[in-house]
């Protein structure tokens, strides 16, 4: 190994030794080797070359990786997103993101049932327990927080699998009134704390039409196991292809409404981060707060293949409605795109992944970004820079 590889991880674990360990990107890298899926094998610019290293993203702050910290509106987990490989592509439990920790006034032992009422032609108590029992698995999700950022490592990105009862069901139970058209989706949100960053108060309001074609959910578990406080214990929403902030957990009230419905206090929150214009005074007059295509990278592999060495930039993509075609990337703003060779998105939801070989022709610092040139797919997230990250080459 060389060195300087040694050197950043030394100085890394001092710095910080809850950040990614160089046992953690090995084990990573060795499911990369092991993976039986052909993506997730080194490609033949790499035949016969061995890995020596992993290349830090700069500008990026030190900080804790794959443990909570913190508590209630201002607890955080963060997704150490840089040991992913398809052979490796879901979240555990313990590693997925936390965006609010749990309120020290919720008690998750206490009998739990959520309020269906409003525009319906009855209101009712949805027991816990009839949510439990119609539970069913409802598939790997990618949720992310809509102020994902690269001071975090874009750690607030996770993908889990997920069991629930579709909110469409719901809905036919409920009986909602001819002149509803809308859910107003409340999780229990009160803290004894005042919070430094979140105004308390989680609920959103979706269309029934929104709801139902993102395959809305009501979960009760995640990867196989009962919720966690954390994460929303004992009932959540979760809504496919929509940023987390309208992941509401706690799920206590779901209420039937018409068009005239202002928005909530948590939409306006998130306006301008789910890309609205302006901030819309009246529910209705929001769009749907979904991920647009997106892809970055999320590790730099430095091998030495023969007598040259050669950079392999691994990641992902995710989000968007329609697989892509083509993916592009540049290293440098001085460069053209170049197709990126190895990739293949056979779905939008959950993630998927990709890998490119390059060869950088000097030593210096390059800002690496993606590309998707199909005019219909819509990625003004990725177009801004948003996802784009830098790293530091020493050796050619
Ligand atoms: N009740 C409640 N639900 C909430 C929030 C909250 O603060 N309170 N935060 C939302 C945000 S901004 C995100 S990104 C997701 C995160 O879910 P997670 O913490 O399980 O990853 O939960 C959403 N649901
Ligand atoms: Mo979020």
């Amino acid at each position: 190994m060389p060195q300087e590889f040694l050197n950043t991880l030394t100085r890394r674990a001092l710095l910080r030794s809850t950040f990614f360990t160089a046992a953690g990107i090995f084990s990573g890298i060795d499911e990369l080797f092991a993976g039986r899926q052909a993506e997730a094998r080194a490609p033949n610019a790499l035949a016969g070359g061995k890995l020596i290293g992993v290349v830090p993203f700069t500008g990026e702050s030190q900080i804790a990786m794959g443990q909570p910290f913190g508590t209630e509106l201002d607890g955080r987990e963060y997704t150490d997103l840089s040991t992913l490989s398809s052979g490796k592509s879901f979240t555990p439990t313990d590693d997925f993101y936390i965006r609010t920790r749990v309120s020290k006034l919720l008690d998750p032992a206490k009998p739990w049932s959520i309020r269906v009422a409003g525009d319906v032609l009855q209101s009712f108590d949805l027991s816990l327990d009839e949510i439990r029992r119609s539970a069913k698995p409802v598939g790997r999700h990618l949720m992310e927080c809509a102020g994902n950022a690269r001071s975090v490592h874009f750690g607030m990105m996770s993908v889990a699998d997920w069991s629930g009862v579709a909110m469409s069901e719901i809905q036919d139970r409920a009986r909602p009134k001819p002149g509803a058209s809308r859910v107003l989706i409340s999780g229990f949100d009160t803290y004894p704390a005042p919070s430094a960053s979140s105004v308390p108060g989680a609920s959103w309001i979706f269309s029934f039409d929104d709801l139902r074609a993102a395959g809305a959910f009501l979960a009760t578990e995640m990867n196989g196991t009962a919720l966690t406080k954390d994460h929303g214990a004992p009932v959540r929403l979760v809504v496919p292809g929509w940023y987390g902030c309208a992941c509401i957990k706690w799920v206590n009230e779901i209420t039937f409404t018409g068009d005239n419905e202002e928005a909530t206090s948590q939409m306006q929150e998130y306006a301008a981060r789910t890309m609205q214009n302006g901030v819309p005074k009246l529910a209705r007059d929001f769009q749907p707060a979904v991920i647009e295509q997106a892809a970055m990278p999320i590790r730099i592999e430095k091998w030495a293949v023969d007598a040259k060495l050669l950079y392999r930039v691994v990641g992902i993509l995710w989000g968007g409605a329609v697989p892509i075609r083509r993916l592009q990337l540049r290293c440098n703003p001085d460069d053209d795109y170049v197709d990126v060779q190895e990739f293949v998105q056979e779905r939008n939801d959950p993630w998927s992944f990709w890998s490119y070989v390059w060869q950088p022709k000097q030593p210096g610092t390059y800002l690496i970004r993606l590309a998707i040139a199909e005019p219909k797919v819509a990625t003004r997230r990725l177009d801004a820079g948003y996802y784009m990250r830098s790293v530091e080459i020493t050796e050619v």
